[in-house]
């Protein structure tokens, strides 16, 4: 059995670039303002150390805009890491930007081959199963690609088709607990999680089922009162972040750090 999917004592985050203003997003709602992303990045590297990780912070990468999603062109456990394919054009570069962070920090690194797209914000990490989310950066071969390297460190990939109209698949669902899933209503219709229980999101609230568990704490994103109150109801320690900037790049709390327990512990 895998080792636990939320007790994490390490994580790697980028900060973000300048470039950041020239983000990708799907519906624009103008450009983030730096110094308010900036903040907002700074304030989440403090809710994971408050939550007793310790983060180790990469320098701005200005050629790539979206570099601050470190999640995207990796995926980490403590056993070992596996790079990444990106499948947005402006952002497959960054795969071989944080090349040389993981092989620092892991013994282990797997490489997929060079055909296909994998994008770290499809993975779903549960228990028994690694899901794979096809969407518009994640394709059959790259999450076919992905199956097999995870078999590789030993873990059961298992690829999902999540509804229309989702960037990826944990803009949708992110993980509570090692048996529960916070949902959107959509992705709860869907039902592509087999023997997860699942908490869906106050209708209107939908950028809330991106969460983030870490060890005791659940962060969210703030002004979701209603997940909040749904949460803390449910016996979750919430903890809210603002994400108001990092919002205007489509991106989310999963997307801004890889994660990890270290094997040492
Ligand atoms: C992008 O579209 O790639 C970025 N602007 C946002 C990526 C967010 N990543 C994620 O949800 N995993």
């Amino acid at each position: 059995m895998a080792a636990s999917v939320f007790e994490f004592d390490r994580a790697l985050v980028r900060e973000p670039a300048e470039s950041a203003v020239n983000g990708l997003r799907a519906v624009d709602r103008g450009a983030p303002e730096i110094a308010g992303l900036k903040a907002e990045h700074a304030a989440y590297v403090d809710a994971l150390t408050v939550c007793g990780v310790t983060v180790e912070r990469l320098a701005a990468d200005e050629a790539f805009a979206d570099s601050m999603f470190v999640e995207d062109p990796a995926l980490v456990f403590g056993e070992g890491a596996i790079l990444l394919r990106p499948g947005a054009a402006s952002r497959l570069g960054e795969a071989a930007a944080i090349l040389p962070e993981l092989r620092a920090r892991f013994a282990t690194v797997l490489t997929l081959p060079e055909t296909g797209f994998a994008d770290g914000g499809d993975v779903l990490v549960t228990p028994d199963t690694v899901y794979i989310g096809l969407s518009a950066r994640t394709d059959e071969t790259g999450a076919e690609h992905l199956v097999a390297a995870l078999r590789d460190l030993g873990r059961n990939g298992e690829i999902v088709t999540p509804p229309e109209g989702v960037l990826h698949l944990k803009t949708a669902c992110s993980l509570l607990d090692a048996e529960t899933l916070l949902v959107t209503e959509a992705m709860q219709n869907a039902d592509l999680f087999a023997g997860m229980r699942t908490l869906v999101v106050p209708d209107g609230e939908e950028a809330a089922a991106n969460a983030l568990r870490v060890n005791d704490t659940v962060l969210i994103a703030k002004g979701s009162s209603r997940t909040a109150e749904l949460l803390d109801g449910a016996g979750y320690t919430v903890r809210e972040v603002a994400l108001d900037e990092v919002m205007k790049l489509d991106a989310g709390l999963s997307c801004m750090s890889l994660r990890w327990r270290s094997e040492r512990r």
